[in-house]
């Protein structure tokens, strides 16, 4: 009996640690509105999705989706604290609560998405790994690479498959291997590799920064699936929602043609219930993520539908002129799809 009951307690005091665990680690959206930012992780300097530009604010695609977390949370877009941070440093600092999301150019694996302890909320980007060459080489395709002196990023996917690429393909290479992103294009500038590899839109970014942007050539092959996009931390569900459907709301808010510049126009004149349901006039409103009913609409206003975003940060409004390819909707012949406000 006395084992049975102690048995008993034993189970109660460890289901009511678990639920103090979760309740603690339930308060990320409690946390960010007592403090009134966002804390959000993001690439220490990756033109088109974290960079600083000349003035030292942060801008770029991962940069806008912190603005639009910090809109529909504390309703203001200018309210985030950015860290930047190393691709090994990433995952530390959102487990450690350092930082209450990770919005920094990470592809979604099955490993980070389970072990890690985290969670990937969607996909803000599809992309794939490449490689960049010397244009002098005069090498059309990444078969012709064997031998190679290959400079790479540490704590990537990118490291993994490289290894896979060359082993699968019966080539040997030597890795050249740096911690971040300015280095490793200066690596490959000043000759220590004869290619770099890394996700194709860190490929068009970092092409940018050479000395000569025109001495190197992006080659056809995409080796991996690099889908990329923002992380939080397990055994928050609130706030999981909340990043994920911030995503959503501006994926959808491309799909009704919804802008930053319409936005207030179609919240008066509007009879589409998709368009009212989507910036909070009707249907479920903020109840459900525990926001304010306008959280959707603070989105659109301040920061715009993920099409102007994509535009401004890496499409054709900026200097990595990157087409939307599989980024472009669903109904476009992309693969940008968001679930329905409704
Ligand atoms: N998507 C890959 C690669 C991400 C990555 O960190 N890429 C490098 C090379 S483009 C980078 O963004 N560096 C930026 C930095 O170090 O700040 C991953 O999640 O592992």
């Amino acid at each position: 009996m006395a084992n049975k009951l102690s048995v008993v307690f034993a189970a109660l005091a460890s289901s009511t640690a678990l639920f103090a665990a979760n309740a603690n680690a339930e308060a990320t959206l409690d946390k960010v509105m007592k403090q009134g930012y966002v804390q959000c992780g993001v690439s220490a300097g990756l033109p088109g999705f974290s960079n600083p530009n000349a003035k030292g604010q942060w801008e770029g695609l991962d940069v806008e989706f912190c603005q639009a977390i910090a809109a529909a949370t504390i309703g203001d877009k200018s309210k985030v604290k950015y860290i930047p941070l190393t691709a090994k440093e990433r995952f530390t600092a959102l487990q450690s609560g350092e930082i209450d999301v990770l919005s920094r150019n990470t592809t979604w694996t099955l490993h980070r998405d389970t072990s890690l302890g985290l969670n990937f909320t969607g996909v803000n980007y599809y992309d794939g790994q490449g490689f960049m060459v010397k244009k002098d080489m005069g090498i059309k395709s990444a078969k012709e690479l064997d031998g190679a002196a290959v400079c790479v990023q540490s704590g990537t996917t990118t490291e993994l498959n490289l290894a896979d690429y060359f082993r699968v393909n019966g080539m040997t290479y030597k890795p050249v291997v740096f911690d971040t992103a300015p280095q490793t294009s200066k690596g490959f500038d000043s000759g220590r590799c004869d290619v770099l590899t890394t996700d194709q839109s860190g490929l068009y970014a970092l092409r940018l920064n050479l000395k000569d942007p025109n001495s190197a050539v992006v080659l056809p092959e995409i080796i991996s699936k690099e889908p990329l996009g923002p992380v939080v931390r397990q055994g928050d569900d609130q706030w999981f929602n909340v990043v994920r459907w911030t995503l959503f709301t501006m994926i959808n808010a491309e799909e009704f043609n919804v802008t930053s510049a319409n936005v207030d126009k179609l919240a008066k004149e509007s009879k589409d219930p998709n368009i009212r349901r989507l910036i909070g006039l009707d249907g479920p409103k903020g109840k459900g993520l525990g926001l304010k009913d306008d959280w959707g609409y603070q989105i659109i206003k301040q920061v715009g539908n993920y099409g102007e975003s994509f535009e401004r940060t890496v499409g054709e409004g900026s200097p990595l002129k990157i087409k939307r390819g599989l980024n472009a909707l669903w109904t476009n012949g992309g693969i940008q799809y968001a679930p329905p406000i409704r």
